[in-house]
């Protein structure tokens, strides 16, 4: 549990790098916060994008951060250093449940021994790629 967390609340948790703030990761973000009463989101380091991507994100890592924990349905935010330390970052921060958009649907189903597993429907038609591309054109 976070300094944070009071006993007796439903903490939720997800993941991204929410690059390029898009409307898709703001709904995806409030449905989360929806499944508890409290929000933790682990924000992707623009090294674990590197090592994932081959490129980073758009914005820093910082700035990424900055514009998540601004919103009103966050309550706290942290750094995801590796994909694979996921089940140490469930357990620090006491989630009772991991929520992720259906891309990853079945990847982080082995997390079920130590919380609920939800996956959610994408928002359709947007993407960070999408929008970069628009701009582009
Ligand atoms: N998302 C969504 N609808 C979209 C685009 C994204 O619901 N149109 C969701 C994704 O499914 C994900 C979250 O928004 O749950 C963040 O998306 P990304 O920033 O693309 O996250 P990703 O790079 O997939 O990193 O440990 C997992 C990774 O850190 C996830």
């Amino acid at each position: 549990m976070d300094n944070f967390t009071q006993v007796g609340e439903k903490v939720v948790i997800t993941f991204g790098t929410f690059d390029v703030f898009h409307v898709g990761h703001l709904r995806i973000l409030e449905r989360a916060a929806s499944y508890g009463n409290r929000l933790i989101v682990g924000i992707s380091t623009d090294q674990l994008n590197i090592n994932k991507k081959g490129r980073p994100p758009v914005y820093h890592q910082d700035e990424r951060m900055e514009i998540v924990a601004a919103l009103r349905c966050v309550d706290d935010v942290f750094f995801e250093e590796s994909l694979e330390l996921k089940g140490q970052y469930i357990t620090d921060k006491a989630a009772d449940v991991l929520v992720m958009g259906d891309d990853w649907q079945g990847k982080f189903d082995d997390y079920s021994n130590l919380c609920e597993v939800v996956y959610l429907t994408r928002t359709p038609s947007i993407s960070t790629t999408e929008v970069i591309e628009k701009i582009r054109l």
